[in-house]
């Protein structure tokens, strides 16, 4: 691949957005690349993905304003949908994703990191959606995804305005769960995934899916989603592990390792 570095580290797999000199913005190669590389994660050793961008200035600069200003109609469609649907995968993969903003998020940059579970990023990240500077609205789910996380107020102005806002601010409004200087960014990323990785891998695949599928119905609807992901665990052997784990008195015994079952 040319754009799209992956590394898996014992159980956390870390996927690179690696076109530095256009500041990792995302052109359909790039989008190709990354819908292959999902495809490949092999999911029964890999428990945590982490996405990040080359380089010390910028996680993704947006879509390919170059490419896209070409576009036809029937070509600016595809490209949409190529990118709709790598932002989808990414959102409903199997596993929890990290977020890692080492600088620019920016348009579908901003997107893309809000398809993630969770974001982290280095005090020099800037986050924005400027789209409607360039004559189009927020098109890889930036309009949905930011009203969700930091309300519908906060969203709009930025949105309307196409104002960036740095690190700091991310982290007030909810945008970001931490900030760290750049150098300990990737340290802090794999420390937190280390941390998901070490739990029952199908409770922590479950409670992704209790999450994502029950915002999007009602209450009533949404705990029947949790009870029936909550009743699978129990035809899982980390449940049967890990609670007689907690039963045992022998305070001598030493957990072991969750497996993928
Ligand atoms: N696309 C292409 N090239 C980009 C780019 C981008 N988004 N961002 C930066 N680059 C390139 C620059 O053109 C420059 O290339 P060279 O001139 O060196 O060849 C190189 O990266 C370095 O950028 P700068 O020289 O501009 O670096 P600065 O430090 O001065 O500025 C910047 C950094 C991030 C503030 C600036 O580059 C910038 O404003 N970039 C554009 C940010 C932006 O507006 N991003 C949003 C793009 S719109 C769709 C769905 C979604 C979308 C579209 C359609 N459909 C459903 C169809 C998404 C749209 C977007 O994301």
């Amino acid at each position: 691949m040319e754009f799209v570095v992956y590394e898996a580290k014992g159980a956390v797999g870390t996927i690179t957005i690696s076109r530095e000199k256009a500041l990792n913005a995302l052109n359909s190669q790039v989008l190709e690349e990354l819908d292959q590389t999902l495809d490949a994660v092999d999911l029964s050793t890999i428990r945590c993905l982490i996405l990040t961008g080359a380089g010390e200035k910028s996680f993704v600069a947006g879509a390919d304003i170059g490419e896209m200003s070409t576009l036809t109609k029937a070509e600016g469609e595809a490209f949409g949908k190529k990118g709709n649907d790598v932002f989808r995968k990414l959102e409903t993969f199997p596993i929890p994703v990290i977020a890692a903003v080492n600088g620019f998020a920016l348009g579908g940059g901003c997107e893309i990191s809000m398809s993630c579970d969770i974001r982290i990023c280095s005090d020099n990240a800037v986050f924005g959606q400027p789209e409607v500077g360039l004559g189009i609205t927020p098109g890889f789910g930036g309009t949905q995804r930011l009203a969700r996380l930091v309300g519908p107020g906060m969203a709009k102005q930025m949105i309307y305005s196409a104002r960036n806002i740095k690190a700091d601010e991310a982290l007030r409004i909810g945008l970001v769960n931490a900030v760290y200087p750049q150098e300990e960014l990737m340290a802090a990323a794999e420390k937190l995934a280390g941390s998901i990785a070490k739990n029952a891998p199908i409770a922590v695949r479950n409670c992704k899916k209790a999450i994502n599928d029950g915002l999007e119905v009602d209450m009533d609807q949404a705990i029947v989603i949790e009870e029936k992901l909550f009743g699978d665990c129990f035809e899982t052997e980390d449940q049967k592990y890990g609670m007689a784990f907690f039963l045992d008195k022998n305070k001598e015994k030493v957990k072991e390792p969750f497996k993928n079952c």
